[in-house]
Parts: C-alpha cells; sequence; structure tokens
C-alpha cells in the first residue's frame, strides 16, 4: 500500500536531539530542544510537583474520562494564572477554558476553531521567525499563514518599527500571532511601552489577537510579569484567544498539559463558542489526560505548593541568566572581539546567538555541540562545568 510514500525530513528542532545521541565524544552538548536541565546537565522535576504527586497519590482517585474540554476548575485555574487572580474575565464567566495536550494542542484547537468559525480573513500573520511547529499547526488546520517582521538581524533585537509598519498593513479582520513572552527562537520581547503601541494598532487594525504562553514565568522568573501583554491587551478591550503550555513553567513536558482559551463578549457568546469548541474536540481525542492537569490544579489551589512552585520557577529562570551572563564573560575571556551583549539581553529559554548555518555545521562537526541551523541555542541546556567549552567552541567558528 505504502510505496508511493516518500521519505520525509526529520523535525528541525527535535531531529537535533536524534542526532546528538548517536554522538561518542563526551564533551557533547545538546542545545537543540528547549528543555530544562538542571546544573547537571539533568532533566529537572520540580520539587513542588513532586510533592503534588505525592498528595494526589493518598488521594487514591480513579481514572475516569475527564470531560471533553477537561476539568473546568482546571480550565479556571489555568485562566486565572493568566488574566491575574480576580480577574474580570473568570468572575464574570465571559471565558472559554479547555485543557488541552499541551501548547500545540491548544494552538492546534485554537488553529482548528477560527479555521471554521473566525468571521474575518483566514490568515494568521506570525512574527519572522516564530516557533517552527506554528505555520504546520495553522496550515493542517486550513488557515493562511502570513508574517510581519519582528527580529532585527543587525542588533540581534526587536524590530520594533518593522513589525509597527508591518501591522499597520495587515488586512482588517485577520489573526495575528503573538508570543507572550519569551520569544521562540529569538529570546527577544517587546519592551512594555512597545507592547502598549502594538495593542493600540492591533485594535486600530480591527486584528484579532491570538497569544501563544508558552513560557509564563521563564522570561523573568514571575508569572505575573511575564503576563503583561496579554493583560495589557485584555485591559484594552481586545478579545483575545490564548494558549498556554505547562511543559516548561512546570517541567511537565511529557504529561501533555495545557489550556486554550477565547475571551468573549459575555457568558451567552462563551456558551456558543465552549460547545464549538467541543465539537471540534471530540473527533481528534474526545477528552484530555487527567494526571498532569490534576498536578497543575493541586499546585495552583494549594498555598504551600502554589508558594513552592513560584520558587521553582524562579529557580529555573534565574539558572538560565547566570549561564547567559557566564557565557557572555567566557567569549570575552576567550579574547572575543564580537559583540555578544544580546546573549544577555534576550531571555527566556533560548539565546539567538547570531551564528551563521556554516558556523552551527562547524560547531557540530567539529565540537560535538549540537543547536538549530537558525543559531538558537537553548540556555537551559547548559551548565556551569560546560559554559567555559561551549564559549572555547563559539569563539573557535565565529573568529
Ligand atoms: N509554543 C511555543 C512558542 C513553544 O516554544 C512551544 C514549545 O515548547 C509550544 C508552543 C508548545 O509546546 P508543548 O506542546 O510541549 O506545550
Ligand atoms: O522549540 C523548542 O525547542 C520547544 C520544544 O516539535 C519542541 O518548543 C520543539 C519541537 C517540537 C515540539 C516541541
Amino acid at each position: 500500500w505504502w510505496s508511493g510514500v516518500e521519505m520525509g525530513p526529520p523535525d528541525p528542532i527535535l531531529g537535533v536531539s536524534e542526532a546528538f545521541k548517536k554522538d561518542t565524544n563526551p564533551l557533547k552538548m545538546n542545545l537543540g530542544v528547549g528543555a530544562y536541565r538542571d546544573d547537571q546537565g539533568k532533566p529537572f522535576v520540580l520539587p513542588s510537583v513532586r510533592e503534588a504527586e505525592r498528595i494526589i497519590a493518598q488521594k487514591g482517585l480513579n481514572k475516569e474520562y475527564a470531560p471533553i474540554g477537561g476539568e473546568p476548575e482546571f480550565g479556571r485555574l489555568s485562566a486565572n494564572l493568566a488574566f491575574g487572580q480576580g480577574n474580570e474575565i473568570v468572575s464574570s464567566g465571559r471565558n472559554v477554558s479547555v485543557q488541552t495536550i499541551s501548547g500545540t494542542g491548544a494552538l492546534r484547537v485554537g488553529a482548528t476553531y477560527l479555521a471554521k468559525w473566525f468571521p474575518g480573513n483566514k490568515t494568521v500573520y506570525l512574527p519572522r521567525p516564530s516557533w517552527g511547529n506554528h505555520t504546520p499547526i495553522f496550515k493542517q488546520s486550513g488557515m493562511n499563514v502570513d508574517g510581519y517582521r519582528y527580529y532585527d538581524p543587525t542588533t540581534c533585537g526587536f524590530d520594533f518599527n518593522g513589525a509597527m509598519e508591518d501591522i499597520s498593513r495587515i488586512p482588517e479582520k485577520s489573526v495575528i500571532m503573538l508570543h507572550a513572552c519569551a520569544h521562540n527562537p529569538t529570546g527577544v520581547d517587546p519592551k512594555d511601552e512597545q507592547w502598549k503601541e502594538m495593542s493600540q494598532l492591533v485594535k486600530k487594525r480591527n486584528l484579532f489577537a491570538f497569544f501563544d504562553m508558552a513560557y509564563q514565568g521563564f522570561a523573568s522568573g514571575d508569572v505575573d510579569r511575564d503576563a503583561f501583554a496579554v493583560r495589557q491587551f485584555l485591559e484594552d478591550g481586545h478579545n483575545i484567544c490564548l494558549s498556554q503550555s505547562y511543559a516548561k513553567n512546570m517541567g511537565l513536558y511529557g504529561e501533555r498539559v495545557g489550556a486554550f482559551t477565547v475571551v468573549c463578549k459575555d457568558k451567552e457568546e462563551a456558551a456558543r463558542v465552549n460547545s464549538q469548541i467541543k465539537i471540534l474536540i471530540r473527533p481528534m481525542y474526545s477528552n484530555p489526560p487527567v494526571n498532569g492537569s490534576r498536578i497543575v490544579s493541586e499546585i495552583l489551589t494549594n498555598t504551600a505548593l502554589n508558594k513552592q512552585w513560584l520558587e521553582d520557577v524562579k529557580g529555573m529562570a534565574d539558572r538560565i541568566i547566570t549561564m547567559r551572563q557566564e557565557l557572555k564573560d567566557g567569549l570575552a575571556n576567550e579574547g572575543s572581539s564580537k559583540n555578544w551583549e544580546h546573549i544577555v539581553d534576550q531571555i527566556g529559554m533560548f539565546c539567538f546567538t547570531g551564528m551563521t548555518p556554516e558556523q552551527v555545521e562547524k560547531i557540530t562537526t567539529e565540537f560535538s555541540v549540537y543547536m538549530t541551523k537558525d543559531g538558537r541555542i537553548s540556555v537551559a541546556g547548559i551548565s556551569s562545568s560546560n559554559v567555559g567549552y561551549l564559549a572555547k567552541a563559539m569563539h573557535a567558528v565565529t573568529k
């Protein structure tokens, strides 16, 4: 049956891990996939998550199906985490918030919903560049994909003027995708004042804002601070939609737990939207897995655990910030005359180093340092014992 099936290319990000595994160099480093590692280079289970698991195990819960959109309580907790405790949207019940299969599932449910029900232009405008999975997710869901300027390679920073110019030319009633914080792959976020101007422009152009929040807490170490853009847009009267992931900020990668939210004009509209989202989810996967959502709900409702979790998040964010500084210092120690200021200016899990595809190729073959072709490194994959080696390797291929 399948003689006509062509061999497809590996995933540009997850494929890096495959190549890494085959390398026998003991000094090898995997800076490809965005997954947090502790300072020993080991996968990290948050202490708050371990404690939540212990509490949940003691409850002896059953394994019944969750509702199609997950537990309503989980949806409320997720929306409150994004919008702020006591926000008017959740208290008036005008949000639809469903549990999804992590952030990817949230984007997929969202894209499918927009493809079916968005009353305007079925085109989503992504920042250039954006997370590699955004384009296939939207295209496979039946949306067209276009873009707006975002990253300025000359400054390794945010191209605010370019973004504003491009956004002002997006056809009215289109969808604009915004990374809520810790932009992937560039690590470059707008400043608060820039977000405010973007929000006004998005409003003036009558665009619909879709926020992807996969790193709440990872940018600054503070979950409220990282929700600034989302909350600013809401305050300015945008009825946004939002994807959330607990993969990074709770370290629940393989549990696949996230949320998709649509902010509606009132409760009645929310009920209609909710009914249609459930109709879309049912033939995709019926209902979401229960284990991860129980962990999240325990952490978000148990006061002591919540406090522990906020410390855990801060600890991860701080370690990444320390590694950025040590990498920049290491490059200076190696004698690099290049400007590496962007390593510490950029935030979140990733650093867009500015290395060319040729330099990436060279650092991989000569030093066994693995990263994506666009020069992105996952700073979370660096530790105090190998940051020096990385600085030496980066200097060797960029001098
Ligand atoms: N959106 C962005 C920007 C991401 O970087 C990621 C990856 O972590 C996701 C969404 C979704 O990831 P997951 O499906 O593991 O939650
Ligand atoms: O960008 C990253 O590295 C993370 C993890 O298909 C990821 O977002 C990468 C690729 C993918 C799923 C998750």
